[in-house]
């Protein structure tokens, strides 16, 4: 058996060598080029980040790996994480190995409760979220050993062990959270026998009879683990990480983003937005009454939440997957059913409106609606978990960045006077 460090010390060397020789022999290669409409237009579609953990696909959404996400929505989350890491799953060994690697390491100090309890009563999730990490800082095995003297080709060895810390820990944080923010009780330690979703699950304090919440818990773990490096979470951990700054700096940093409406918030937001629809209408509107309902919010200038996205085109395997478990688990519930009933009525509209390059459902679409079935219905709260689960990604790509020697990250930026004289002068020159 090779556990995770031995894994990665036999993989690295000849990744470094491949890149050495990439960069050696097709260094000046062009793989993309960029348009005044992309500069400004958040780079979209601009290829110039290499991110080996995943890969989305416009049309079929994520591959782990070069494993399509809905061939991984039965694994445990500890399993994607050696995945995302080394690109093969564990054997039975190296997957009990990690699974007590981080029971082991799901400690968070009493000072980081102390500041959790000492900030606002009314203070968003995400930001307790963010501080949290932030404060677990002086906690960092990178920033240690880096003051002390540290090879450049030895970084990822202390980043590995920052990883599988805050892998562990932010379970921990996050079911605090959820206790502390809500009124719910005291916080419930973490229990060295159960796996990392089961734990999530059983630290919220959500009633969980049947084990079904433990098993969405593994679920969103997994589906919501790491969409590519472009995304805002990814990029800013990347570009913060890049700078050399340990993993807590950066992670926080990422959370920050994801806190936003068009990115994680959208959980949130997008549960709201169906709530809204069941109040107005005292239940499941038609779906003529729907169809109006969606065009109202358009026509007053905002977003539908959960549709649209940057990269895909189609529907997003990873609703497929929330929607698939819904339909097991909860049929009847009035609010999942008003979601499966905007994935047939919204898509048109988005269409007919022509606007949205992608009309179809994200992520974000049907998560919040499970949350709500099983009683977590602190909608502000949703990020927070979409945090914990993204956390597995970024954490596996900043080993990655550490151990090919990823330089900081430092873009050209242009002024608009220099692209208004250097597009006259190549319009002139035709
Ligand atoms: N409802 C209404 N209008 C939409 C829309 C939606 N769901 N999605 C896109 N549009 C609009 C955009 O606002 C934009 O309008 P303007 O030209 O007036 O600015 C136009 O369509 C073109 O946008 P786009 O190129 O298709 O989309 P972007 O790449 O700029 O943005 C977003 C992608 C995901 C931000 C966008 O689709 C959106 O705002 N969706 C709703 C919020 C949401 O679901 N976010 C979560 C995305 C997944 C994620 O990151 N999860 O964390």
């Amino acid at each position: 058996m090779a556990t995770l460090k031995e894994k990665l010390s036999q993989i690295i060397p000849p990744l470094r060598e491949e890149i050495r020789h990439l960069i050696q022999e097709y260094g000046k290669e062009v793989i993309s080029e960029v348009t005044v409409a992309q500069a400004y237009g958040g780079m979209r579609g601009v290829k110039a980040l290499v991110c080996d953990t995943s890969q989305v696909d416009n049309n079929r959404g994520l591959f782990i790996r070069g494993r399509h996400i809905s061939e991984l929505t039965g694994k445990r989350p500890e399993e994607i994480l050696y995945l995302l890491l080394t690109g093969e799953f564990p054997d039975a060994d190296a997957l009990n190995d990690l699974t007590s690697e981080l029971q082991r390491r799901a400690t968070v100090p009493e000072y980081v409760w102390d500041v959790l309890r000492a900030m606002p009563p009314d203070s968003h999730p995400m930001t307790m979220f963010s501080a949290a990490i932030l404060v677990l800082e002086k906690e960092s095995i990178f920033k240690q050993q880096y003051h002390a003297g540290l090879k450049k080709e030895d970084f990822w060895i202390p980043t590995l062990e920052d990883a599988l810390n805050l892998v562990a820990r932010v379970p921990v944080l996050a079911a605090g959270i959820y206790r502390l923010r809500y009124q719910k009780g005291e916080i419930i330690p973490p229990d060295p026998q159960r796996d990392l979703g089961a734990n999530l699950a059983h630290m919220m304090g959500v009633p969980d009879p049947n084990g079904e919440f433990a098993n969405l818990m593994r679920l969103y773990l997994v589906i919501y683990c790491d969409h590519e490096n472009g995304n805002v979470s990814a990029m800013t951990t990347h570009t913060v990480a890049s700078a050399l700054s340990n993993l807590y700096l950066a992670v926080s940093a990422g959370m920050n983003g994801l806190a936003g409406p068009l990115h994680g918030l959208a959980m949130e937001e997008c549960l709201r937005w169906i709530l809204m629809v069941k109040e107005k209408f005292g239940g499941v509107p038609t779906d003529e009454a729907l169809h109006k309902f969606a065009w109202e919010t358009l026509e007053s200038g905002q977003v539908i939440p959960g549709y649209g996205h940057a990269v895909l085109r189609q529907t997003d395997p990873r609703f497929l997957a929330i929607l698939e478990f819904g339909r097991r688990v909860c049929p009847e519930d009035e609010v999942f059913q008003l979601v499966e009933k905007t994935f047939k009525v919204v898509p048109p509209i988005l269409i007919e409106q022509g606007k949205a390059k992608d009309p179809w459902p994200n992520v974000d679409a049907a998560s919040g609606s499970l949350l709500w079935h099983f009683g977590v219905r602190e909608l502000e709260y949703y990020t927070v978990l979409f945090g914990v689960a993204r956390t597995l990604g970024v954490c596996s790509q900043a080993v990655i960045s550490r151990a090919i020697g990823s330089p900081i990250v430092r873009p050209k930026s242009v002024t608009t006077q220099w692209i208004r004289e250097t597009v006259t002068k190549k319009t002139a020159a035709v």
